[in-house]
């Protein structure tokens, strides 16, 4: 299914007139206060979001999982998907691949189907939470932290497989999360178990290239229930900082208490220039990986304001690496993948609204109510024109999820791929 820029256009032309008049009467409002509009577009224009090979199918859970129709059984297919996302939204140009899930067969051609798409190899995921058909060990009670060198050494030569393979792609970065952990008290020693890891964190880090990134993703619990080995972001933090300064946190929205306060994590990790990356995601009570925004749209507007001030204040962290981490049970997983796309570029241009230099002036003068005000101003902006207008700039849809619908993709990827299809993943 290859959709082209014509068909894109066309589309457009039936919905340009409404865009222009809702983005002029916005722009001229925005302009009025100051903000620098091109510039907010120009960003959004350039925000690009790695999409998960492992979250291009129906996903599901212990108690089952509803097929999709239409689900890419190849890497191949998960790249045209891909594809299909990108020229929609022109904010889909990066592919997260999860090995052993989606090895590639033929190097070259992925990589020139993938060029074809405009689409980039992000971080690699390296899957040492499930045991392979030939593998020699169990990674039952833990990879990289068992107690026995066996198991950790396999587990991290799994680790350098993985970083070849994204050697060979063109990727930079090695995502790692680790199940591993404990269903009961007295099951682990949590100092053992520590101390393993971080041995063997440190080995997978040496072996990455010199351009390389290291992401380490905590999560407290799922699918051990008494304790897991990086449980929160302080641990992922230290281990990332006994590593070397090319190893990062990687913050996956969902893997977090409720109520915990993300935002002050992203701020705080970004002040030691640890912020590697997001998985993002929406949740209601666990690791529930729902549509971005779909939950808290506030919480995840929260966080993009710690970013943009980080961004421009924090020069010693590297831009954050953009993923959306997600698992579709009951929804058209590329539909699901369209909103995400649009929540986190909503949430982002929101952001960008906030007059940082005011909100600065009213916390020095403690004047808690208009540094509130400052910040739901922004949030209640319907900042939608903003982003249509840069899709517009780069020839994506204006509204890519109506597209994706007029355009009948599903019923076409039905016909081409079968309703049994089944996309490799969670
Ligand atoms: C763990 C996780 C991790 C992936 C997996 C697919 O919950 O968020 O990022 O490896 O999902
Ligand atoms: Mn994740």
């Amino acid at each position: 299914m290859k959709l082209s820029v014509n068909q894109i256009q066309e589309y457009n032309n039936e919905n340009i007139q409404t865009h222009q008049k809702e983005f002029d009467f916005l722009a001229e409002k925005l302009i009025k206060k100051g903000i620098d509009v091109a510039g907010i577009i120009e960003k959004l224009e350039n925000f690009n979001v790695a999409i998960p090979s492992w979250a291009l199918g129906a996903g599901g859970t212990r108690f089952g999982r509803f097929s999709y129709g239409g689900e890419p059984a190849t890497l191949e297919d998960k790249i045209d998907d891909i594809g299909i996302l990108n020229i929609l939204t022109k904010s889909a140009g990066a592919i997260s691949l999860h090995i052993p899930w989606d090895i590639p067969n033929d190097y070259n051609a992925i990589k020139e189907k993938a060029s074809d798409h405009n689409i980039i190899f992000d971080s690699v995921n390296s899957n040492t939470f499930q045991d392979q058909l030939h593998s020699k060990h169990s990674y039952k009670f833990g990879s990289l932290c068992n107690i026995h060198k066996e198991i950790r050494e396999q587990a991290i030569q799994h680790n350098f497989e993985v970083i070849n393979i994204g050697e060979k792609l063109g990727s930079k970065s090695l995502t790692v999360w680790l199940s591993d952990g404990s269903n009961f008290p007295g099951q682990n020693n949590f100092q053992t178990v520590l101390n393993n890891t971080a041995e063997s964190l440190k080995k997978i880090y040496r072996h990455m290239p010199n351009s390389w990134k290291l992401y380490i993703e905590y999560k407290p619990y799922e699918p051990n229930f008494y304790s897991t080995v990086i449980q929160d972001w302080g641990t992922s933090f230290m281990l990332a900082q006994e590593c070397g300064e090319r190893a990062y946190t990687l913050v996956d929205l969902g893997h977090h208490l409720p109520n915990t306060n993300i935002e002050q994590i992203v701020a705080t990790l970004m002040n030691k220039g640890k912020l590697g990356g997001f998985h993002f995601n929406d949740s209601k009570y666990g690791d529930d990986d729902l549509t971005v925004g779909s939950v808290k749209p506030y919480a995840l507007f929260l966080i993009f304001n710690e970013l943009v001030y980080g961004m421009n204040t924090n020069k010693n962290n590297p831009v954050p690496a953009w993923m959306i981490d997600a698992s579709h049970n009951i929804k058209d997983p590329l539909e699901d993948l369209l909103q995400s796309l649009e929540a986190i570029l909503i949430a982002y241009a929101q952001a960008l609204l906030i007059d940082q230099k005011q909100l600065e002036k009213n916390q020095y003068k403690n004047d808690v109510a208009i540094c509130q005000e400052i910040l739901q101003d922004a949030f209640r902006t319907d900042v939608r024109p903003l982003i249509r207008q840069a899709r517009l700039n780069t020839n994506g849809a204006l509204n890519p999820l109506e597209a994706f619908k007029i355009f009948k993709i599903r019923d076409y990827l039905i016909k081409e791929r079968g309703l049994k299809s089944k996309a490799s993943g969670l």
